[in-house]
């Protein structure tokens, strides 16, 4: 159904605030009158906002609503215009920055779509960032990403139909069978890459279980009719497997670029341990056959970890059979529901979550293919969705919005001042460290505002009780007691940088943690004894804009980051040699705030992702930028 309204949204870029103008245009074929405009931005007045020609009726983190003036009549083909000025949370630098979504309460109380149009900037041009990632060049015609680490080949030809393993070892044939089926899923239009039988025209390719290779090291000898895979592990042989199936598959959907060695020797292992990609479900949520379509994209790169951000202010996004409400009102936004709209979506009810059944699916998939999934479920903060759901968690004595969040979220934290809390908080890791085999799980722990609990009366008796000293040493406090929680299933904290502040918690046993904020937090983390995985909003969230240009998508807290600049940025980069060993790794983050569209979600995600990959794998002298270009045009995309 095509919308009946238009939202339009300028940027007016003046001292010392900027304003925002807002239009909307009836494109029906009636007049409304007494009706309430909704959207949702990233760009948030603030209370004390002036609106010209309409007025402000209340904001929720970023959804907002506006009146026009009473007794407007907007007909037929005709516009409300209004001006919204001072003050807003930001300058706004790119069109993703306004209106996401929009709809309009009518007089009898029933919505109506408005399609929201980008924002643009006053009196300039938006221009998009154009070409990102060059051709490139190929030192190689070979199609293999992220790039090994030890690589000869002398002599190529065009591909063997196909390439022939005739092994009865159980392990071996599902191995084969799982790489198989990955590149079937990813490239339907292509023929298998391995047979299971002795197939006419096919070359023999040779498995064989050896000794002395790291876990996830493996070894390629070419000849003219035969191909050797050596390896020592599962993991080794997956990814021995993946590196002949992208060679065999680029050079059959790209014959001008890519070929097959018929001489030489792949000696291979990867940079880092830890090498993984976050995916933000809460602010989007993306179906199931999605995420498992993101898992194969991330072991067909060698990724060997999903973080799953399952929880944040806008939606809980896994089933706890203790606490059904968690999905029942936590998983929905709406304009009839507890929890609005935001982030693009309007007034019909969006609600979505991960069953138990289809996470036990998900995991398996991950286990055929070298891919760990980590639940992160965010406490104590980013908790609207939590607190929506379940309002006992609420200390009844708090004054509402005695603190926001960063994200305009008011009251956003989980109280550690409550019993009630810890009862929660035990039913949750119980099922959670029951589904996911994960070693870690990671328990946020971001961005707590300043102020939160100041004035809740339950926090107050617990500070008293435990002789704390604000917000930060409650957080410590309250995270110790869950990582004692997380210890008793025999499993390791996991935690966003923050997780350090107030005191910190217990370093013993490996707790890991994530510097997103700058790179310089990484070595403080790993001086201070906690294992690290660099996570740079600079280089590695590829929800940060490209560019500058103003119609580039994409956030700019962290500034903006090219495919080359995060290609290139190298996350040893100052670490002390003395502190290289608590480095376990790199990356990507994949917050989904803008990303609200698939097209979106590809032109962000890829191919920094890729780029992110690569730079896990590949030691920093193997790294070349327009070899990586050359190959990145050809990786599957979501
Ligand atoms: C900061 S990074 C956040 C997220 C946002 C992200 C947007 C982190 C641990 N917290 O909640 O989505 O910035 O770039």
């Amino acid at each position: 159904m095509s919308a009946q309204f238009r939202l339009e949204a300028i940027w007016r870029d003046h001292e010392p605030n900027g304003s925002l103008v807002v239009i909307l245009t009836n494109l029906s074929d009636k007049a409304i009158s007494n009706f309430r405009l909704a959207y949702t931005a990233l760009l948030r007045v603030s209370k004390d906002v002036v609106v010209e020609n309409g007025s402000f009726v209340r904001r929720f983190a970023n959804f907002h609503e506006f009146d026009p003036e009473q007794g407007f009549t907007l007909n037929p083909g005709e516009q409300w215009k209004f001006e919204v000025k001072d003050t807003f949370n930001f300058r706004p630098k790119h069109r993703n920055d306004g209106p996401k979504s929009a709809y309009l309460t009518l007089e009898d109380g029933s919505f109506a779509h408005v399609e929201a149009g980008d924002m643009a900037l006053e009196g300039r041009e938006s221009k998009t960032a154009g070409i990102l990632v060059p051709e490139g060049e190929l030192e190689l015609p070979l199609a293999l990403c992220p790039w090994p680490n030890n690589i000869t080949a002398g002599d190529f030809a065009a591909p063997p139909v196909v390439m022939c393993v005739t092994s009865t070892d159980a392990a071996e044939v599902a191995a084969v069978n799982n790489v198989n089926a990955l590149s079937n899923r990813l490239f339907t239009d292509l023929p298998n890459p391995f047979a299971l039988f002795d197939a006419e025209g096919g070359r023999k390719l040779n498995l064989n279980k050896v000794n002395g290779l790291g876990k996830e090291a493996y070894e390629i000898s070419f000849a003219a009719d035969e191909i050797s895979l050596n390896y020592a592990h599962e993991a080794g042989l997956i990814y021995g497997l993946i590196s002949l199936a992208q060679i065999i598959d680029g050079a059959k959907s790209a014959e001008d670029k890519f070929q097959f060695p018929t001489s030489g020797k792949i000696e291979d292992a990867p940079r880092y341990s830890w090498r993984g990609s976050h995916l933000d479900v809460s602010r989007q949520f993306y179906p199931f056959e999605r995420v498992k379509r993101f898992v194969d994209i991330l072991a067909w790169n060698k990724l060997n970890t999903m973080h799953w951000h399952l929880s944040d202010d806008e939606g809980w996004r896994v089933e706890i059979k203790g606490y059904p409400e968690l999905t029942d009102v936590g998983a929905k936004r709406g304009a009839n529901e507890k929890m609005p709209a935001q982030l693009g979506s309007s007034f019909e009810t969006d609600h979505g979550f991960y069953s138990q059944d289809e996470i036990k699916e998900l995991i398996k998939q991950g286990q055929a293919l070298n891919v760990e999934i980590m639940p992160e479920l965010d406490i104590p903060g980013h908790c609207t969705a939590v607190l929506t759901a379940l309002p006992d968690l609420v200390d009844p004595d708090e004054p509402k919005a005695s603190y926001h969040s960063i994200q305009g979220y008011p009251n956003n934290a989980i109280n550690p001042g409550l019993p009630q809390t810890y009862k929660f908080i035990e039913t949750v890791i119980e099922e959670v460290s029951e589904l996911f085999p994960s070693k870690y799980i990671h328990v946020g722990g971001d961005e707590v505002d300043e102020n939160s609990w100041m004035e809740s009366p339950a926090v107050e008796k617990l500070m008293n009780e435990e002789r704390l000293n604000g917000t930060m040493q409650v957080q410590a406090h309250f995270l110790g007691k869950v990582q004692n929680i997380i210890k008793k299933k025999g499993k390791i904290v996991g935690g966003w940088d923050e997780v350090s502040h107030g005191g910190g918690i217990d370093r013993e046993g490996g707790t890991l943690l994530f510097a997103w904020q700058k790179p310089e937090v990484g070595i403080e983390l790993a001086q201070q004894g906690y294992d690290v995985v660099m996570t740079p909003g600079q280089a590695y969230y590829l929800d940060m804009a490209q560019s500058e240009e103003w119609q580039e998508p994409g956030a700019s807290w962290a500034g903006t980051s090219s495919p080359q600049n995060t290609y290139e940025y190298e996350a040893a980069g100052e670490f002390p040699d003395d502190l290289k060993s608590r480095l376990k790794g790199v990356q990507a983050c994949i917050w989904s705030e803008h990303l609200i569209s698939r097209d979106l979600f590809n032109h962000m995600v890829f191919p920094r992702l890729n780029a992110i990959a690569e730079a896990g794998w590949t030691e920093a002298k193997n790294k070349s930028w327009l070899r990586f270009a050359a190959q990145s045009h050809h990786l599957p995309r979501l």
